[in-house]
């Protein structure tokens, strides 16, 4: 266990009126400090008591169930004191003060979370689960961290690195041999290894990035030339009159994001400027974001316009279509279907639009996404959950694609050292070495009392 000398203290609980509000220490001095705020001889760990708090001048600042974990078996690996106040702000800011007051500092945010890692308390998957799994407003992504958290994501690792160092170990015993003797059915058996274990990586990265909306929420954008109804549907679908509608083309310049809630998904719906060559430079712009817009969703609603003819415009939408729909999803949809159909639909044939109006109904356009949405569900696999994660393993599978050829060569050094790197890689998923820094950054993005 680390010996860290401070003593910490923070409200876990949101901020605002509620019924109870929680204030935690730990460190060194959580007990004792514990023990001068409720005036006891001890506390019994893990026990629940119903004790009234005091401050200096033996005042009583609130009523509350205070329990202690003694260390080890607690959060952090640390003494933990936790008192259970009444809810509210005052009350436990009153607290924390006494608890200051008595030696100890105020947490910065992930401290407690980075203390439980550096005492062997947890792993970094499952600290990254449980700082994602509080701020996640998906149903579906607290499936999915709560796996994390159990422990599965440092498993899926452990396995994959003992993996390596199976094969590193293998080559290791075999780098004796000269050059011409090194045995082609060892080498054969090596490289079928490392090609599996490059499957497994890839699969993961990519199922992993696919979902990444599931976890961080699903970003959804309506584009289309002017006119074609991008803010009449963003605006049905908020039952709101949330962007100006106009029959002026060109009349939303900026983007425009919403949050809504499709079944169990939130997703972030963003309406854009309507796309075409513009000579006004405003607009200019507002056309450049909408295309930033795609790149940055996971979801695009490419929009036509059905009683107008198929024009220059919409050939540049569809251009936008070629172009995007190998790593975008995209549905195209033609609106104004309540109005007579000019529009050569054979043109956008291919793409299976759903005809809809942006006036009168926009139920299509909910049931189109939310069954892809669902499609997208957790059951079936693991996934990374952090840019981290991800970064990591990519890092991995380039070390141990650059080991095929030393291995062909029978420059068995060379291979032992890539593996080696492909080893530091994946093992850092769950245990970062020695880099202080990346730790302070991954815990400083935590909340507070976490
Ligand atoms: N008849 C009919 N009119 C529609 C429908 N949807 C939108 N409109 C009309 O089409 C015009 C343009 O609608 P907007 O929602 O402002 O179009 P937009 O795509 O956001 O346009 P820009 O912001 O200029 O890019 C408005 O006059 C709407 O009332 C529809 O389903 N049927
Ligand atoms: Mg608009």
């Amino acid at each position: 266990m680390k010996t860290i000398n401070n003593t910490i203290v923070a409200i876990a609980t949101a901020h605002g009126i509620g019924s109870v509000a929680i204030v935690r220490i730990s460190g060194r001095k959580a007990y004792e400090i514990g023990l001068k705020i409720t005036k006891k001889e001890h506390l019994i760990p893990r026990f629940a008591t119903l004790c009234y708090l005091q401050d200096k001048y033996n005042e009583v600042i609130d009523e509350a169930i205070v329990i202690y974990f003694k260390s080890p078996n607690s959060f952090t690996g640390e003494d933990i004191v936790e008192f259970q106040c009444h809810g509210g702000t005052a009350v436990a800011d009153l607290v924390m003060n006494e608890v200051i007051h008595l030696g100890a500092r105020v947490a910065e945010p992930g401290e407690y979370s980075k203390r439980a890692f550096l005492n062997g308390k947890i792993d970094l998957t499952k600290a990254e689960a449980i700082a994602k799994l509080i701020e996640t407003k998906n149903i579906d992504a607290v499936k999915i961290l709560s796996r994390q958290l159990k422990g599965d994501l440092k498993k899926f690792v452990d396995d994959l690195r003992n993996d390596l160092v199976e094969i590193l170990a293998y080559a290791e015993v075999n780098i004796d041999y000269a050059e011409e003797d090194l045995p082609t059915d060892i080498m054969d058996s090596i490289s079928a290894r490392l090609i599996n274990i490059s499957k497994i990586i890839t699969n993961l990265i990519e199922s992993s990035l696919r979902k990444e909306g599931l976890i961080n929420g699903f970003n959804i954008s309506i584009i289309g030339k002017p006119n074609v109804g991008k803010s009449s549907l963003l605006n049905k679908l908020l039952n709101c009159n949330r962007a100006i509608i106009s029959d002026i083309a060109g009349t939303t310049r900026d983007t425009i994001e919403e949050d809504i809630r499709i079944g169990t998904h939130l997703v972030r719906i963003i309406d854009t400027a309507g796309v075409r060559d513009s000579m006004d430079q405003i607009e200019q712009i507002g056309v450049q974001k909408s295309i930033e817009s795609i790149e940055n969703s996971d979801i695009v609603l490419m929009m036509f316009d059905n009683s107008q003819n198929c024009t220059q415009e919409d050939e540049k939408i569809i251009d936008l279509i070629d172009k995007y729909s190998k790593n975008k999803k995209i549905f195209v949809f033609l609106n104004k279907n309540d109005l007579k159909n000019k529009f050569d639909v054979s043109k956008i044939a291919k793409y299976n639009p759903i005809e809809f109006s942006a006036k009168k109904d926009v139920n299509i356009v909910i049931e189109t996404v939310k069954k892809y949405l669902d499609t997208q569900n957790i059951n079936e696999s693991l996934i990374l959950t952090s840019k981290r994660q991800i970064t990591e393993i990519n890092a991995a599978l380039y070390a141990i694609k650059r080991a095929y050829i030393p291995l062909e060569n029978g420059e068995l050094e060379l291979f032992a050292y890539e593996i080696n790197d492909a080893i530091m890689h994946i093992a850092s998923i769950t245990t970062e070495f020695e880099r202080d820094e990346i730790l302070d950054k991954m815990f400083g993005s935590f909340c507070l009392g976490k």
